[in-house]
């Protein structure tokens, strides 16, 4: 072997070392970042409930709805977020069990994939009023405008007006138990679909980024779906690995542009339902207990 033949092959081992060590580098370099970030996911704690505040997550299998009844634990006020028409007799049953007393069905939207429950609960629990935000363009027994409160025992919901799925869209915030209902604004690593009724990304985006991404990030984030069995989310988790939320204006336009997502299955039915919140398809007779 040769001087210059030893000279390359020297060469090409301090080279490919180089590329390695700075391969190496960029591997814990990466890692680094990302225990960084966990440590600080990490003492983000939550902010404990209160010991009279109830909280219940539902769930509808159909549609992949999730419902939150919510009360005072000494009053035995109680409201419920998203209920789904099929579940009413469900819901009204563990209502009663418990001794609550159920003072708002609320919706954070019209929804287009399911009947809300709000009717047939009204029905099964008298006295309980619908709500839903008053740019829905639905009916029911109380509008909400943007940053109006809603309460329940001594517990306060405030209501932002969060349009961009639909113009109705509203975020149900709990600012002393750190947690927010975002309906379909966002959903966890997503959002809603823009393609139908009166769905606008831009909108969409400047919502959830000035009203929901702008809380602080140890809020847990309630939404109305999940398709993978994920239950909640954070402020902050969203901000790092919302795969569209993440992105630029422009970019988040064009996402949603070409989701070509198949039409919700029951859009024709539910759209005209929910905008008389409910009334509609409710059993004449009571459930059999
Ligand atoms: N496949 C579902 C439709 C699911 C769907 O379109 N969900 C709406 C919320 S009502 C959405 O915004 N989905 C966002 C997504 O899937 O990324 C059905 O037929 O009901
Ligand atoms: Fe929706």
């Amino acid at each position: 072997m040769n001087g210059i033949m030893i000279a390359k092959r020297s060469l090409t081992t301090l080279l490919s070392r180089t590329q390695n060590l700075s391969k190496e580098r960029q591997f814990i370099f990466n890692n680094l970042k990302q225990a960084r970030f966990c440590a600080y996911l990490a003492m983000q704690q939550r902010t404990p409930y209160s010991r009279d505040f109830f909280f219940r997550q539902l769930f509808d299998e159909k549609s992949w709805t999730y419902s939150y009844l919510l009360a005072d634990v000494n009053t035995k006020e109680a409201v419920i977020i998203d209920p789904v028409l099929e579940h009413a007799p469900r819901d009204s049953k563990i209502i009663h069990e418990l001794g609550l007393k159920l003072k708002f069905a609320m919706n954070t939207h019209c929804h287009a994939d399911h009947i809300t429950g709000s009717g047939y609960l009204k029905k099964l629990l008298p006295g309980t009023l619908s709500v839903i935000g008053g740019k829905a363009g639905a009916n029911a027994d109380r509008f909400l405008v943007d940053e109006e409160t809603v309460e329940f025992g001594r517990h306060k919901i405030v209501a932002y007006e969060t349009p961009g799925h639909t113009n109705g869209c509203m975020t149900f915030v709990i600012h002393e138990q750190g947690i927010a209902f975002t309906g379909d604004a966002l959903l966890i690593r997503g959002c809603g679909r823009t393609d139908f009724q009166e769905g606008d990304p831009k909108t969409l985006y400047k919502s959830v980024h000035n009203k929901i991404l702008s809380l602080p990030d140890n809020f847990v984030l309630y939404p109305a779906h999940d398709y993978q069995g994920r239950t909640e989310t954070t402020v902050a988790e969203e901000k790092k690995y919302n795969p569209r939320l993440t992105r630029s204006i422009e970019e988040f336009v064009e996402i949603m542009n070409n989701l070509n997502l198949p039409y919700p299955k029951q859009i024709d039915k539910a759209v005209p339902a929910n905008r008389e919140c409910g009334v509609y398809d409710i059993p004449a007779e009571e459930p059999k207990k």
